[in-house]
């Protein structure tokens, strides 16, 4: 049968927890610029409270998956601490440092090349002290490690096998394609500093180095272990899906693409890219999932997410989330995602069916990122009214996903007695873990369905993707159907699944 092509098997039936890193961290990017490696953030507890919560999941049968930052460190970290010290500091070459491309006629140094961070303007933080940039694609805070010294790939291996000896399950691989940097590091003809459709340079994207560098990983950690891969790539394709992921490859297991986040994003829009919304239309979300399931077909297997903490609320993005529809728009888009070939990731919320938040001043956000294009946009350049903008936010921002756990209806939704990083949602009255739990027809419940559907039913599993109506603009319907020897094997021809993305009664 043909379950047993695939390489994975024991994980298939595992239930996993990723963490975003809990790691040690000034926490500049919600933890994604680590400090230490080796020890935890003190807002997260102690090393003893992971072990606790690692030994807890384990004895419950669930394994635990966890973040792993590699392509930058905080500039905290002590590696960066040394480098920046001196240019003949032993750590000078675990980062990227370059000399400037001159000066120009205020004397101000000009940056190496034109790549843009992700988070706006150059990705090149000028050094007073040493007299050159150092290259971040993301933060400034968050320095790129140079991979292609040797003596960085060792250190970071060896950190990986320390977490695997503790037990750990597997590793979520954050930015993982932009590692190796083209050589003689080229502008990017993708650079528009004007719009925010900088995002990653297009010219670091899945470099030359990337494959035998993740070979290299696996073959001096992951291979070594009973492991779970996953790595976080921007900007790549399903036919470079099959180099990382391929069940030949010998690199990682899955990859979380990128291809259907962008479908509510406008281009055309003052802003471009993240800022600018547009709504969707199904049937290019569609043409997007279709083509990854069938792309990928017994080539590669998928990881299936709507959203996570990069991202807003899925329920708020591609359902219905007012109080007549939410709930049945939540169990909707679950059933869509959770019944494709592939590993289906649940942000957390996403089973309660939470929703974006709109907050009316720009001081009640916390993600830098915000904070970063409020200034650039509408203090600056005044580009944005200060409305658009937080209408823009309240759709696309990151700190959509971060509001804090949602588990009753008492004071901040019973997470916490002290004062939260970021306001409570206000529909946490309505909209909690309580009132799921009461009411046996609730997405919670439905969620749950689906996940034992997904054990009991081995067609989930081995199914082959079927198109069927890719024009429809209002249903996503496809079969799953299995070949005569698995049906032989589970009794199991076909599975349909139709879903209604409208507000209205339809006949199909
Ligand atoms: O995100 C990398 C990534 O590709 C970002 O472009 C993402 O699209 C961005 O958050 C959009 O606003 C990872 C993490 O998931 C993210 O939280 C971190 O900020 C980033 O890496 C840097 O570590």
């Amino acid at each position: 049968p043909r379950s047993t092509l695939f390489p994975y098997t024991t994980l298939f039936r595992s239930n996993v927890i990723w963490l975003s890193p809990v790691f040690d961290s000034p926490n500049v990017d919600n933890g994604y610029d680590i400090s230490d490696y080796f020890a935890i953030m003190s807002d997260f507890g102690t090393m003893e409270d992971f072990d606790e919560l690692l030994a807890t999941a384990h004895e419950h049968g669930i394994k635990i998956l966890m973040d792993l930052v590699a392509n930058h460190t905080s500039d905290q970290h002590p590696w960066f601490v040394q480098s920046r010290s001196s240019k003949d500091n032993p750590y000078r070459d675990y980062y990227i440092w370059k000399d400037p491309n001159g000066f120009d006629e205020n004397g101000s140094p000009i940056p190496p090349n034109n790549w843009a961070s992700e988070f706006g303007g150059s990705a090149w933080e000028w050094d007073e002290a040493t007299q050159q940039f150092y290259l971040h694609i993301f933060f400034k805070e968050q320095p790129d490690l140079n991979w292609a010294n040797p003596k960085v790939r060792e250190d970071l291996y060896a950190m990986v096998r320390w977490w695997l000896d503790k037990g750990v399950d597997g590793f979520r691989l954050d930015a993982i394609n932009i590692i190796s940097k083209p050589e003689g590091f080229p502008d990017d003809p993708s650079t528009d500093f004007e719009k925010h459709t900088s995002s990653i340079p297009f010219v670091i994207a899945n470099g030359t180095m990337v494959h035998p560098w993740m070979k290299e990983l696996n073959r001096e950690a992951f291979s070594k272990y009973d492991v779970m891969t996953v790595g976080e790539t921007s900007a790549t394709s399903p036919e470079d899906a099959k180099l990382w992921a391929g069940y030949d490859a010998g690199e990682l297991q899955m990859l979380f693409h990128f291809d259907h986040m962008g479908v509510d994003n406008d281009p055309e829009g003052s802003l471009g890219g993240k800022w600018s919304y547009a709504p969707y239309k199904l049937t290019e979300l569609k043409r997007i999932l279709n083509e990854w399931q069938t792309k990928l077909e017994g080539k590669a297997w998928g990881s299936l997410y709507w959203n996570n903490h990069d991202q807003p609320r899925t329920v708020s993005r591609f359902g219905n989330d007012s109080p007549e529809f939410r709930e049945v728009s939540g169990k909707m888009l679950g059933t869509v995602l959770h019944m494709m070939q592939g590993t289906p990731y649940i942000y957390q919320g996403e089973e309660l069916g939470m929703t974006n938040v709109f907050f009316d001043s720009v001081d009640d956000y916390n993600d830098l990122e915000i904070h970063d294009s409020w200034r650039k946009y509408v203090v600056e350049s005044q580009r944005v009214s200060p409305e658009d903008m937080l209408r823009y936010i309240s759709a696309s921002g990151r700190d959509n996903a971060r509001t804090p756990m949602q588990w009753d209806a008492s004071e901040n939704a019973g997470f916490t007695t002290g004062t939260p990083w970021l306001k409570v949602n206000p529909r946490y009255t309505d909209i909690n873990a309580a009132e799921e739990l009461a009411n046996d027809d609730s997405i919670f419940y439905h969620y749950s369905d689906l996940i034992h559907l997904r054990k009991e039913h081995p067609i989930v599993l081995t199914g082959e993707y079927r198109v069927l109506n890719p024009e429809d603009e209002q249903v996503y319907a496809y079969l799953r159907v299995n070949s005569a020897e698995d049906a032989a094997e589970s009794g199991e021809r076909a599975l349909l699944v139709v879903a209604n993305f409208t507000q209205e009664t339809l006949s199909l």
